[in-house]
């Protein structure tokens, strides 16, 4: 029997509004993946379209749990980070990954700051020179069009994109360090949104698309990235791992359009789950 794989998923807890460690857990442990959750925040709800929400700052207690870890001498395959909600925790997530990055350990940094061209209330410019910093570390830079473009210090664009726009950003994104770029809310046309990855040792983008649903849907970001992270990490190809995550999120919209919640509740990804364990074993 081959072991199973290990992530450090370093994000906040929000009760309520399936986004960050409420939904990277399920989805990489229905993945066969070794799930330990670095608890940044405990959230009543995640901040997004909810007022009254309560916000318990964990970065006091980060030191000593990452030490006990370093104790145990625990390695991981995979380190993936989201909302990280200071300049002090990404200094910790720094530290975290040159103590336990070893050669085979994949870093996935999720640069979750915002939407829509506008950066989520708690985030600062600070936190986003921060968050340049550790791009620069990833293997894979997972961000969407509002976050490259707040990353790479130029004007956001509302879209529809052309392919060269998009290969001037993955290219951006590549030079300040990351190797391998993955951006999302990529769309050509009106009908199609999707994804293009590119990395360092190909410099050729490639895309994926599903058809576009009206409406902006809480957490999508955070099961985009837990998709592709669970499907590199069951060695699949950056190209199949795209195709995956554009292709589960999208119905994890359509469904939950269909049961008809409310966006800020997040995305019903709990019923795509057979199928991302189907599309894994077929790859
Ligand atoms: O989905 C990203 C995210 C994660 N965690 C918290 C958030 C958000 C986005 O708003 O508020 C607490």
């Amino acid at each position: 029997m081959l072991p199973l794989k290990r992530v450090a998923a370093i994000h906040d807890i929000s009760g309520f509004g399936k986004c960050s460690l409420t939904v990277a857990l399920p989805v990489l442990s229905a993945a066969g993946i070794e799930t330990c959750p670095v608890p940044t925040a405990i959230l009543s709800t995640h901040t997004g379209g909810f007022t009254g929400f309560t916000y318990r700052d964990l970065t006091d207690d980060l030191p000593a749990y990452i030490q006990h870890w370093q104790k145990l001498a625990l390695h991981f395959d995979a380190i993936y980070s989201g909302f990280l909600g200071s300049k002090q925790q990404i200094d910790i997530l720094r530290a975290f990954c040159k103590q336990f990055r070893k050669q085979d350990t994949l870093v996935f940094v999720d640069p979750v700051m915002g939407d829509n061209g506008k950066l989520y209330s708690i985030y600062t410019p600070e936190i986003c020179t921060e968050m340049k910093k550790l791009a620069a570390e990833a293997d894979i830079l997972a961000p969407n069009m509002t976050e490259a473009a707040f990353l790479l210090d130029i004007p956001y664009k509302a879209g529809p994109y052309n392919e060269s726009y998009i290969q001037e950003i993955l290219t951006g994104l590549l030079a300040l360090g990351a190797k391998t770029a993955v951006l999302t809310g990529v769309w050509l046309e009106e009908s199609h949104l999707g994804a293009a990855a590119m990395s360092r040792n190909t410099n050729k983008a490639i895309y994926a698309f599903s058809p576009k649903v009206s409406g902006m849907f809480h957490g999508t970001g955070d099961v985009f990235s837990s998709i592709l992270l669970a499907a590199i990490l069951n060695n699949c190809s950056l190209e199949v791992s795209t195709t995956i995550a554009v292709d589960l999120t999208y119905d994890a919209i359509t469904i939950t359009k269909e049961i008809g919640t409310a966006p800020r509740e997040g995305v019903a990804f709990e019923r795509i789950l057979p199928a991302l364990i189907n599309r894994l074993h077929l790859k």
